[in-house]
């Protein structure tokens, strides 16, 4: 008894101090799967890294594992992946680029500790990297930065931090700097050390690249650059970078005022090992998180954690859901009876698995920072909180008002029952939500989403995954609102195109067809009150940590 809660709570620290959680995110197409695929590979959870090649059907990564994924080469949804390296617990989410799919992304966002933004060094900042890098910056997530894709011809890595610090308005401090750029593209010089290194590409990057470290006056740094004028300047910006700028201030990064800025090419390895391991050193284990009551510790000795994610049918052997959860606080243990706190009932999580991508391993204890899959329980919905302190309410997912609408259709009347029950399935997964009008006729469900694309997937995944067919019907609207004080339906004036509507949880709404409409509904219906999030959510707000 004397020992033993110091003994735990040593324990508890450690567990926590190893911790990392953090999201990839970009634009579309920046290499956030290649670096994730890269990361496992110089983390030691993968022999040989999968390509992501322009050759799209060949890809194989862990990362993208979805069928249509691999189709399209695209990320849909997000993924997790586990590991450990040099004694760091990594708990890694590389996320769709994709607009259609941001919501997915955003919810990634609120189970991180920190970001790695890629940046395609040809194309500078593009307009969904600056999307996401609001959310983080209003959530207080701290930002690394990596300039990706340097084997091919970028943009001046001068105007690159530029760009970080005048478009997004953070500070941006070189950590390392490109030896040569484009086919030119050699290594980076490691400001830390102070010493350069020269990489050596390998066969379809599958293996990690050989380096050689050495002093930038070293004769073979300046063989391997195409020319005496490119070591030349290389060697004039690395002067001035020594000489001009502050510090650097580690605790800057973890306040959101500046971001590390790390160079080089996922595809070829090249600056990744630097990267991954500048991340280990400056980034921070999980810190304390708001709840409804105030901030929770990790070391607070109840488990707490809340879903951010539900996917089903990730295994098609077990055709099984899971419920994706980030621990907050405590200690998760297997078996474990914990309150489900939007219903109150007690819930015994019996069936919990480490992630890693598709594949899934049994567990019996996690710790805060980890994500870990709950398997099978068809109750949890996202958002949900689940603890052994049932005073502990986390309210982190953001809600989006959809932009796109569409009835689906069920063509096959026998089908009705797998029907209903594969979209039930993919609404809970939250890839698209429902919709009642108010005096609609109709019979097929209306569905919103972010993007259009979400509704190919529900009606590839239904094919897929629950063998019906089914067809998407455009529905106008493009402005969907959420509405406070409606009082008598009849007495509100609603423009024509547009028209009164509620969501799943019977929260009245406004369609419109266009903003124009909206501000129509407005002017005419002063005492309403409008919105682009739910008045009953209490987490309208990203909350910030
Ligand atoms: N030349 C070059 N190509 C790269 C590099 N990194 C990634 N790519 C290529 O860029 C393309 C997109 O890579 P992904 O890793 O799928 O990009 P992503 O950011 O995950 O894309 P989404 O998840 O769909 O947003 C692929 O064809 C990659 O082979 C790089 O360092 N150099
Ligand atoms: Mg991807």
């Amino acid at each position: 008894m004397d020992s033993a809660p110091t003994i735990t709570t040593h324990c508890v620290s450690r567990e926590i101090a190893r911790r990392r959680t953090f999201a990839i995110v970009s634009h579309p197409d920046a290499g956030k799967t290649t670096l994730t695929e890269k990361f496992l590979l110089y983390g030691g959870a993968l022999h040989l890294a999968g390509s992501v090649t322009a050759r799209k059907n060949l890809r194989a990564t862990t990362s993208d594992w979805m069928e249509l994924e691999k189709q399209r080469g695209i990320s849909i949804s997000s993924t997790v992946l586990q590991f450990d390296y040099r004694g760091f617990r990594i708990n890694l989410l590389d996320t769709p680029g994709h607009k259609d799919f941001s919501e997915d992304t955003y919810r990634v966002l609120t189970a991180v500790d920190a970001a790695v933004m890629v940046i395609d060094a040809g194309k500078g900042i593009e307009s969904q990297t600056r999307k996401l890098f609001e959310v983080c910056r209003r959530r207080g997530v701290p930002i690394f930065t990596f300039m990706n894709k340097m084997d091919r011809p970028t943009l001046d890595p001068l105007t690159l931090l530029d760009d970080l610090e005048n478009v997004l308005g953070i500070a941006a401090y070189p950590m390392n700097w490109p030896l040569g750029t484009g086919f030119g593209f050699k290594g980076v010089w490691d400001r830390h050390t102070q010493m350069a290194h020269l990489y050596e590409r390998t066969s379809g990057g599958a293996h990690r690249a050989p380096v050689l470290t050495t002093g930038l006056s070293d004769p073979v740094v300046r063989d391997r650059l195409d020319d005496d004028a490119i070591y030349r300047t290389t060697c004039e910006e690395i002067e001035m970078l020594e000489g001009a700028g502050a510090a650097f201030d580690p605790a800057q990064v973890l306040g959101g005022q500046a971001t590390p800025v790390y160079f080089g090419s996922a595809i070829n390895n090249f600056g990744v090992q630097l990267l991954l391991d500048g991340f280990l050193e400056y980034s921070a284990a999980p810190g304390p998180r708001s709840s409804q009551g105030g901030p929770i510790d990790p070391t607070h000795r109840p488990f707490s954690g809340f879903v951010f994610k539900i996917q089903a049918n990730m295994d098609p052997r077990h055709r099984d859901r899971i419920a994706f959860v980030r621990v907050v606080s405590g200690k998760f243990e297997r078996d474990m009876t914990v309150t489900h706190t939007r219903t109150g009932k007690a819930v015994r999580l019996s069936n919990a698995a480490k992630l890693f991508g598709r594949e899934r391993e049994i567990i019996g204890e996690a710790w805060p920072g980890d994500v870990v899959g709950i398997v099978g329980n068809a109750h949890f919905a996202i958002g949900d909180t689940l603890t052994e302190d049932p005073a502990i309410v986390y309210h982190e997912i953001p809600r989006f008002a959809p932009e796109c609408f569409a009835y689906l259709e069920n063509p096959v009347a026998a089908d009705f029952k797998r029907f209903g029950k594969g979209l039930d399935q993919l609404l809970q997964e939250g890839v698209v939500q429902s919709y009642e009008l108010a005096d609609s006729g109709r019979r097929a469900p209306l569905l919103g989403a972010v993007g259009p694309l979400q509704f190919e997937i529900v009606k590839y995944r239904l094919e897929s995954e629950y063998g019906v067919a089914s067809s998407v019907k455009e529905a106008p609207w493009t402005v969907a609102r959420w509405l406070d004080g409606v009082g008598a339906r009849e007495r509100l004036l609603v423009p024509t195109g547009s028209c009164l509507a509620a969501d799943a949880q019977g929260n009245p709404m406004l369609f419109c067809g266009d903003d124009w409409q909206l501000r129509y509904f407005q002017d005419r219906n002063p005492d309403v009150q409008v919105s682009d999030q739910p008045f009953t959510d209490p987490s309208t707000q990203l909350s910030v940590r």
